[in-house]
């Protein structure tokens, strides 16, 4: 594993694109988007939707990158390169700022650490700040060993039997912590392999115990205006048992850690069919839902592109957290939208890409739904008039009004077509060369 290393200027003659660049490339496309717009609102309005206040909604939504999906992942049997892949904690900051620039819902940026270690804060701030971007939650990794350590994360790490390296991952996450204050982050996510992979080789309870004890001396360290994130993940890598299996030890981590404390939902983390949008109904109605790592799957943690697989349920989930934030009596904090994925076919760029639509698309569609329509019809045990409400506005295709949010915003109307016509892959294989490998991966 490569760990980053500071370059300082490596990114000076990096490629940008520029406002007049995909002005360009929207000129092409404008006609045709007018035509659609014009059909698409027009129905709209005719069914009492305010489509400004939809637009400014579309626009304002804003998803965090992760820096882990930038480059080609792998899977347990390999590993193929797309080329171009950001070498350096710099290199990837430019590649959300390309998404960023074409999509204008990309603003953020969320930092793996060791695999992203920010040499100078400054600088790195700087560069951020040319581009338009700021640091979402930084996530700290106590699932593999690295290549200096003298002690071993191969039977878990904060819920580890032994207390000298319990004491170091508590310690590798109070570092995470201050690495993200430097760069403004407000929010640290845990997500641990820990676990067992076969019956009776672990305690479930003093390994529940330990964590939580390990993960309030981490509490202990964060800053006031801080949250912390507990992810859950069922199975993988351990195969008997995890530590945070399922929400509800998360819940139940995040209730007895304190008011700071949250769950994490990634969409990857259930067991198949698990109804994850009533989860999601549940933790905002307790005021515990902190952030959301979006992909889709068919089978387990896949990872694909979101919206590939089950749009629906996104639109659902979509639905339910709508509902929880403009419910008045929710006492929810906003959630921190993040993406969470890795493919190993696809240009991450362009994934990144359909999956900022996907999820852009299936938010603007749960905004269609009407509540106190849908509160009637439940409320009169309606199911058929329930179903209605809810795919009428999934059926909408909304994404003219998506590409209008874009527009206006400055980006592209259509961003993976720009990203083609203007070369952007080729452009950073030029600059960084064919057999590059992101680090961390
Ligand atoms: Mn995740």
């Amino acid at each position: 594993m490569l760990t980053a290393v500071w370059q300082p200027h490596l990114y000076a003659k990096s490629m940008r694109i520029a406002r007049e660049q995909i002005h360009d490339q929207n000129r092409r496309n404008e006609a045709g988007h007018r035509e659609a717009l014009n059909f698409l609102t027009g129905r709209l309005k005719k069914d009492g939707h305010d489509t400004e206040r939809l637009l400014k909604s579309i626009a304002d939504f804003q998803l965090a990158i992760p820096s882990w999906a930038l480059g080609t992942g792998g899977t347990r049997f390999a590993r193929f390169t797309g080329g171009g892949e950001p070498r350096s904690l710099e290199e990837k900051i430019m590649d959300v700022g390309l998404l960023h620039a074409l999509n204008r819902s990309s603003g953020s940026i969320s930092l793996h650490i060791p695999w992203d270690i920010p040499g100078n804060a400054t600088e790195v701030m700087a560069l951020a700040g040319e581009l338009d971007l700021e640091f979402d939650a930084v996530n700290s990794n106590t699932f593999q060993d690295q290549a200096n350590q003298d002690y071993s994360y191969k039977f878990g790490s904060l819920s580890h039997t032994e207390k000298s390296v319990r004491q170091k991952a508590i310690q590798h996450n109070i570092d995470v912590i201050n690495y993200g204050k430097a760069l403004g982050s407000k929010a640290l996510t845990v997500w641990l392999a820990d676990g067992s992979c076969f019956p009776g080789q672990s305690n479930f309870a003093k390994a529940f115990q330990r964590t939580l004890s390990s993960l309030n001396e981490i509490y202990s360290e964060l800053p006031d205006d801080w949250k912390m994130f507990v992810e859950y993940k069922p199975y993988e890598p351990n195969f008997y048992s995890t530590v945070i299996q399922d929400w509800g030890t998360s819940f139940l981590l995040a209730g007895k850690l304190g008011a700071k404390a949250f769950t994490l939902v990634d969409l990857g983390h259930h067991l198949p069919n698990t109804n994850i949008e009533q989860i999601v109904a549940t933790l905002m109605m307790e005021g515990k839902l902190g952030g959301f790592h979006f992909n889709d799957s068919k089978y387990g943690d896949d990872d694909l592109t979101v919206g590939s697989i089950k749009p629906y349920q996104l639109f659902l989930i979509f639905n339910e957290l709508v509902y929880g934030m403009n419910n008045p009596a929710s006492t929810n904090p906003p959630p921190a939208w993040m993406i969470d994925a890795s493919h190993n076919v696809k240009d991450p760029l362009e994934d990144l890409l359909q999956s900022v639509e996907a999820i852009k698309l299936a938010y603007a569609q749960a905004l269609l739904v009407d509540h106190e329509e849908l509160e009637a019809a439940r409320d009169n045990n309606d199911a058929v008039l329930a179903q209605e409400i809810l795919q009428q506005a999934f059926r909408t295709d909304l994404r003219p009004l998506i590409a209008e949010a874009r527009l206006i915003a400055g980006g592209a109307l259509d961003p993976v077509s720009a990203f083609r016509s203007l070369n952007v892959r080729k452009h950073l294989i030029g600059e960084r060369g064919f057999k590059t490998v992101s680090t961390g991966l």
